[in-house]
């Protein structure tokens, strides 16, 4: 019996050793250590044996049986390690691989500009003051001068929400509401840059949205010669120490005087060309000292304090910097143009 025992071991082993996978140690598993398998037969058959022989041969089933399962064990575990490492292996990754390149944004270049404009009135003393782009009619119009009648006013140019709310037609609103927060004490020296909406028919040189930055100076004693002497300043930083201004009578609802101001030409230097339609002089910005009936609306009397405030378009200033032939560029996100303003 216990010879038996010995060569069902051998046999067990041997079988175990041909195994491929962990199917096939299962299989000498239910073959060997099963129910029907031989061990349980040898122990089932114990009754049969003398009182001397069922002690020797028990201890050696069990032994044997134990050396079987010890033996799978080990097998299964070899069978586990050589699968993870085939599929580690197949799993290295190649460093020598070309990567995929992580594109980098940048800023929009009407950012871009804002942020170069303000920089230049935060040298001049200014602060950067933002506000709503849902305005309600009283700031969008009545406080700056233009009253209900006023055409500027008319459906055909703006974006009403309702009979009260529309999209702002300009950033002059977040002027009137922060001269109103002064209650009545200056000075005020704030730049606004924001979008605004006008409803106009898109093409190369309109824009239905687009930015503007206003400017705003409310004290004692503020003349016209200060607003020719920042705007002057400002342009010449901008466009240029070699460019300069001049100033040509206007009107705006909500500055008396007015102004409407010019640069000389950056492609002749004043002497005419086609840019400059021979004029030697380019169109940038409106300007003049507040209505004093602007200043009494948001709480400054006007005996008192007197300011200047300016307007330009963000889009156009840019145009004119970088040689953008299309206003459209800026809000079509074409890549090929976007990507052209990583230096700046
Ligand atoms: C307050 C008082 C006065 C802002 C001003 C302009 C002149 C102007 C245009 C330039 C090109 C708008 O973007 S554009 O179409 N702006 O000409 N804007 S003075 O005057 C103000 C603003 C607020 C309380």
């Amino acid at each position: 019996m216990i010879e038996r025992l010995q060569a069902l071991l051998s046999e067990a082993l041997e079988e175990l050793n041909q195994a491929a996978d962990k199917k096939d140690v299962e299989k000498v598993r239910v073959k060997y250590l099963g129910k029907k398998g031989p061990i349980t037969e040898v122990l089932r058959g114990m009754g049969k044996l003398s009182a001397e022989e069922r002690p020797k041969v028990g201890q050696a089933a069990n032994d044997v049986r134990g050396e079987i399962q010890e033996k799978l064990d080990e097998k299964n575990q070899s069978l586990e390690a050589e699968e993870l490492n085939k599929q580690l292996a197949g799993e290295t990754i190649d460093v020598t691989l070309p990567g995929d390149t992580v594109k980098q944004g940048s800023r929009h270049p009407l950012t871009a500009v804002v942020e170069e404009i303000e920089d230049i009135f935060i040298g001049l003393g200014f602060s950067v003051t933002e506000g709503p782009e849902i305005e309600t009619d009283y700031y969008n119009f009545e406080a700056l001068n233009l009253p209900k009648e006023h055409p500027a006013r008319d459906m055909q140019d703006s974006f009403f929400i309702t009979e009260d709310l529309l999209l702002r037609t300009q950033t002059s609103p977040v002027q009137a509401r922060t001269m109103e927060k002064h209650e009545g004490r200056g000075p005020v020296k704030i730049i606004c840059p924001g979008k605004v909406y006008r409803r106009d028919d898109d093409d190369a040189t309109h824009s239905h949205q687009f930015m503007q930055i206003e400017g705003l100076y409310v004290d004692k004693n503020i003349r016209m010669s200060d607003l020719k002497g920042i705007l002057e300043a400002f342009v010449k930083k901008y466009f240029g120490e070699e460019r300069t201004i001049r100033l040509r009578p206007s009107f705006f609802p909500f500055t008396e005087p007015s102004v409407e101001v010019d640069v000389t030409c950056g492609i002749c230097g004043g002497s005419g060309c086609r840019m400059c339609k021979q004029s030697g002089w380019i169109e940038v910005l409106g300007a003049g000292m507040v209505h004093p009936k602007v200043l009494e609306m948001s709480g400054f009397d006007p005996e008192e304090y007197s300011g200047f405030a300016f307007g330009m378009g963000v889009e156009r200033f840019a145009l004119l910097k970088y040689g953008i032939d299309d206003i459209r560029h800026f809000y079509t996100n074409d890549m090929r143009f976007l990507n052209q303003w990583k230096q700046i």
